[in-house]
């Protein structure tokens, strides 16, 4: 039993309808897979390597890049956009590893989308300072498919803003295994990531990975 007003407080921090509707934490659900996608990733980052994007406007990303599925979202001096082949090897993304499709589907199916077929999968690596300022995902065409996120390896503070970019944030620590998935209502909610902090993960070293599906085309 909880006695601790405090506590109280403290906990309803977490609490997935704190954050608000269409989004669903799943504090711990990668855990047990936790292992496999990291070796998961490394293989793919084998074959498409992370890469600084360039930003329309001219700016050197500070998170690093690649990407697995049918899809990688890409960035350079004429736009955002998803495209089958990585700009950088001039061939197809590799294909998403097994386990990543089966975590994302369930994941989204326990938050209530039952048919989520992601053909897209990002995968962020943030080290010590890497940061992703606040914005929207708005380049797939179907916004009715959610979006599940991964977080794998040192611990990040989510930022979660609103519909438009002047609301108010609110943030949300993650840690390895977390998964989040937002969709309906939350689904073009403005978010970001802080900071990376220097640390070292037993399985990751000095980087914080993040992977998050998505589906950028239609039908
Ligand atoms: C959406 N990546 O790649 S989603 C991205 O940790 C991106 O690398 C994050 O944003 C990362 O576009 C993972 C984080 C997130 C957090 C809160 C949200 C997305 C949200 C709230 C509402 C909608
Ligand atoms: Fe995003």
């Amino acid at each position: 039993m909880n006695t601790s007003l405090f506590e109280d407080l403290a906990d309803r921090e977490a609490l997935p309808q704190d954050l608000g509707p269409g989004i669903t934490v799943l504090k711990g659900f990668a855990l047990r897979d936790g292992a496999a996608l990291v070796t998961a990733l490394f293989a793919v980052a084998e074959r498409s390597p992370f890469r600084h994007m360039v930003t329309p406007g001219g700016y050197r990303m500070s998170v690093a890049m690649t990407n697995c599925g049918p899809f990688g979202w890409v960035s350079d001096n004429k736009g955002y956009r998803y495209d089958s082949f990585d700009p950088d090897t001039k061939t197809r993304w590799p294909a998403m590893p097994e386990v990543f499709t089966r975590l994302a589907a369930e994941a989204a199916k326990r938050s209530g989308f039952s048919d989520f077929v992601p053909d897209a999968c990002l995968v962020n690596r943030y080290q010590a300072g890497a940061r992703l300022t606040l914005h929207q995902d708005k380049n797939e065409r179907d916004f009715t498919a959610p979006i599940v996120s991964v977080s794998l390896g040192l611990p990040a503070d989510f930022q979660f803003g609103g519909l438009a970019c002047t609301d108010r944030t609110t943030r949300l620590r993650v840690v390895h295994g977390d998964v989040l998935v937002w969709g309906g209502p939350a689904r073009l909610r403005y978010h970001g990531v802080l900071p990376l902090k220097p640390a070292l993960h037993a399985l990751t070293g000095e980087y914080r990975f993040n992977l998050t599906f998505r589906k950028s085309a239609s039908t």
